[in-house]
């Protein structure tokens, strides 16, 4: 049944309203990472890591916060593991904090460290919740940074080792692996426009990084499937790209011009990463800025094919669409490299806190897009959900606005898998209100709200609602 949308406005009108049911093993559940809430930052001899740092340098995060309590998981992991229990999740997400495992970037495992994601295991287990594990969530070793970090070719080698030593603790009871949490944001807000850790403002810098992350994606997939790692998975952050007209309308007429800077930002974004992993090689056009602004030496004979590992699945982060159009003259932006005579717009729709526009159809199309590019891959979506203004009144969040974007997001996603993309999970980003990053704690995600003062945690509605989502497998009428 198709009809058109009354609640709140976010849901796309060809979007199915009414039940909808989604597929016998669909997984379902929630993501977090190390630094937005472990907290425990000097314990255990974990080590620093360039948030750490970043963090500490004014002006970088807002209200000048950090990660050194956050949301203190690392003391309160068995209640966190609980209150998923209550949830209902079937699947949690979560990284490793690479500092916690080796406080410099190399050597010997610290025991300590690995122990307390050995707990968080078998705590989830216990649960009936199966770990899904990221060994890369932007938290690298400071030590290694100085050195050049991401940079520097030697990262991606210690990457590699570094995801062996952990799977060789948690190997036994953890069969999901990713490398990579959202290559691009690491190498492009991080080394690009400076807006992330470590802070450089370089295009060649972050060009060369992103190679080097790539490289140690395929460098750590070979060496944890041979070590036996039954899923790999690799994670982008990835937008439909889109004029404004398209935004809306997937048949709009565009110009030329507008129909070849959305397909260049695309290859920015998406292919830039995903041609590498799946099939060996850079897209012509990136390739081409790769050259303009680093050169092609950091690009070795035998880097591709070594990328070019076989992953079971491609996470996806999507949180809203890339709006951009045709706009000759203007320079490229700082975190997009090759983005000249582009210019990046919003979309006419209604936003969330971080100001970013709420469209679930992009997420359809999204899907639809890279499972007709990428057939040899599954698809899953690792992070979803939208940051609002909560107000805890009286033990409540009535977050109406979350429920209503997670709905219509997993509407999109339902439609996809209807039109034949191969979806198999959905994780909500967050489960617990968190640090977000150069935002500090200002923004909240999560499905449970976090009085950081006390740490109590709070189920907003939305996690109510979600609990019954993955109970009926389905959403409602
Ligand atoms: O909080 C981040 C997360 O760490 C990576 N993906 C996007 C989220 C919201 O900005």
């Amino acid at each position: 049944m198709t009809m058109t949308v009354t609640t709140r406005g976010t849901a796309p009108s060809y979007l199915t309203q009414g039940r909808v049911d989604f597929p016998e093993r669909f997984v379902w559940g929630a993501a977090t990472a190390s630094y937005q809430i472990e907290g425990a930052a000097k314990e255990d001899g974990r080590g620093r890591s360039i948030w750490d740092t970043f963090s500490d340098t004014p002006g970088k995060v807002f209200n000048g916060d950090n990660g050194e309590v956050a949301c203190d998981h690392y003391h309160r992991y068995a209640d966190d593991v609980r209150l998923m229990r209550d949830l209902g999740l079937r699947a949690y997400r979560f990284s490793v904090a690479w500092p916690r495992i080796q406080a410099d970037g190399s050597g010997a495992p610290n025991g300590l460290g690995l122990d307390f994601y050995d707990r968080l295991v078998d705590e989830l287990l216990d649960a009936d919740i199966t770990p899904y594990v990221t060994l890369y969530h932007w938290d690298l070793p400071q030590a290694l940074e100085d050195g050049g970090g991401w940079t520097a070719r030697d990262t991606a080698y210690r990457f590699a080792d570094y995801a062996v030593a952990v799977h060789a603790r948690l190997g036994d009871r953890v069969r999901s692996w990713t490398t990579l949490n959202e290559p691009w944001v690491s190498a492009f807000l991080g080394y690009g426009n400076g807006v992330h850790a470590p802070g450089r403002r370089d295009p060649g810098d972050a060009l060369r990084a992103a190679h080097h992350l790539l490289l140690g994606h395929g460098l750590s997939a070979q060496a944890l499937r041979s070590a036996g790692a039954e899923e790999l998975m690799l994670v982008i952050n990835s937008s439909l790209v889109a004029t404004p007209a398209q935004v809306h309308d997937p048949a709009a007429a565009v110009s030329e011009a507008d129909a070849a800077a959305v397909e260049r930002v695309h290859s920015l974004l998406n292919r830039q990463f995903l041609d590498p992993a799946l099939r060996g090689e850079y897209p012509a056009e990136v390739l081409a800025t790769v050259e303009r602004h680093a050169g092609l030496e950091h690009i070795q004979d035998g880097d591709l094919k070594t990328i070019n590992q076989p992953i079971d699945l491609v996470g996806i982060n999507y949180y809203n669409p890339c709006v951009v159009e045709a706009a000759p003259g203007e320079p490229a932006d700082a975190a997009w490299p090759g983005s000249e005579d582009v210019r990046f717009a919003t979309a006419d729709a209604p936003k969330t806190a971080m100001g970013w526009p709420i469209v679930p159809t992009g997420l359809s199309r999204l899907l639809l897009r890279l499972s007709q590019d990428y057939p040899e891959v599954g698809l899953f979506i690792t992070e979803n959900g939208a940051a609002f203004d909560d107000v805890l009144t009286e033990g409540r969040v009535h977050d109406e606005d979350r429920i209503s974007y997670l709905d219509g997001h997993l509407r999109a996603v339902h439609a996809a898998v209807e039109g034949g993309a191969d979806v198999r999970g959905y994780l909500a980003w967050s489960l617990l209100d968190n640090f977000e990053w150069a935002e500090g704690y200002r923004r909240r995600f999560g499905l449970v709200y976090v009085d950081y003062p006390t740490q109590t945690r709070t189920p907003k509605d939305s996690a109510l609602w979600y609990r019954d989502v993955i109970g009926r497998n389905g959403l409602a009428g």
